[in-house]
């Protein structure tokens, strides 16, 4: 009898949820996270985030940026907020998306804000750390890009999303954009540009540029939006053999992050392999469900072809604890 009390009792207990093992998607669960920017610091490899914190109602919520680091891809160290839009005090408000990359010695972060009355519209920070963890300070005193820079441009929100880039002589360069995509020669200072702004807009480019390097081939991945056939940014991508182009249009990686209007798509290689980090709007936090500007920073394997082109990525649940392409 008692052992049919509760074998009817174990049947009726709802199996506890089991945990996520450890780096499979979202890879940050306990605050919401978008725009993800990796850069392999040493041993490394270092993650840069915005922080959402939209209520109801509200489109974006975004005041600060923080950093996560990692060394196996699966376990990730928190290292707070590294600086907070106000520590502009130029910025009226807004730490979209960001992107810290070492020079020199130092960690340089880009990053788009909102400027004030004085400058109106979208623009691009700069500010620099001695360690990669920060205290970031702003570099410049004023905005790197503003709007007036690019007067071609339809809007006031197209000097967003900066990515920065150093080539194997040397040179670093910024690309940035939304509708439109800009590229400009940053002085050796990291703190002015040199040269002329370039116009260089992919195909559906929306916003989110990403530029890598692998062998001889550049990169300009991005969120792309092709309103004819779909609602929701997906991620795609153009080559080049020069950064002064021509760059091919080579199609869409990804389709659209879940629930999420945006997507974001950051790039690094760390240790033999390669990594696609997104965002999507999949994971609820207490009582707040995602949302778009309530987002979840994913990462998924990266591989290329023979020709060197980036095979097509899905966004999973597993995210890198499954094998990849080129796992054995
Ligand atoms: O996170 C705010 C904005 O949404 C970013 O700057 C864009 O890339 C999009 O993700």
């Amino acid at each position: 009898m008692r052992r049919l009390a509760l074998t009817l009792l174990l049947a009726a207990t709802p199996l506890a949820a089991e945990a996520p093992s450890p780096g499979s998607n979202p890879i940050i669960r306990d605050r919401f996270t978008a725009d993800p920017a990796p850069v392999v610091i040493g041993d490394r490899l270092w993650l840069y985030t915005g922080h959402d914190e939209a209520g109801e109602g509200e489109m974006f919520n975004m005041r600060e940026w923080l950093a996560y680091s990692t060394t196996d891809m699966r376990t990730w160290t928190y290292h707070g907020p590294i600086m907070k839009v106000a520590d502009f005090a130029w910025a009226a408000k807004d730490a979209w998306a960001a992107q810290v990359i070492a020079k020199g010695g130092r960690y340089w972060l880009y990053a788009a804000v909102e400027h004030d009355a004085t400058k109106p519209g979208k623009a691009i920070a700069v500010a620099v750390a001695d360690r990669p963890e920060g205290p970031f300070t702003d570099a410049k005193g004023a905005a790197l890009i503003s709007n007036d820079m690019t007067p071609k441009g339809t809007h006031s929100w197209e000097d967003i999303d900066p990515t920065v880039f150093t080539d194997d002589d040397g040179t670093t360069w910024i690309a940035w954009g939304n509708r439109q995509c800009y590229i400009v020669r940053l002085g050796a200072d990291m703190v002015s540009i040199d040269g002329p702004i370039r116009e260089i807009t992919p195909p559906h480019f929306e916003e989110g540029p990403w530029l890598h390097k692998r062998g001889g081939l550049y990169y300009l991945t991005y969120a792309s939006l092709d309103r004819a056939t779909h609602t929701d940014e997906r991620v795609s991508y153009a080559t080049a053999t020069s950064l002064d182009g021509p760059w091919t249009y080579r199609g869409e990686l990804t389709g659209s992050g879940e629930g999420s209007f945006t997507i974001h798509p950051g790039i690094a290689e760390f240790k033999g392999r390669w990594y696609l980090f997104l965002h999507n709007a999949a994971l609820t936090i207490g009582e707040r469900n995602g949302a778009l500007g309530r987002r979840a920073v994913t990462v998924e394997h990266l591989s290329y072809d023979a020709q060197g082109l980036m095979r097509p990525v899905t966004q999973t649940a597993a995210g890198v604890t499954a094998l990849s392409d080129a796992d054995p």
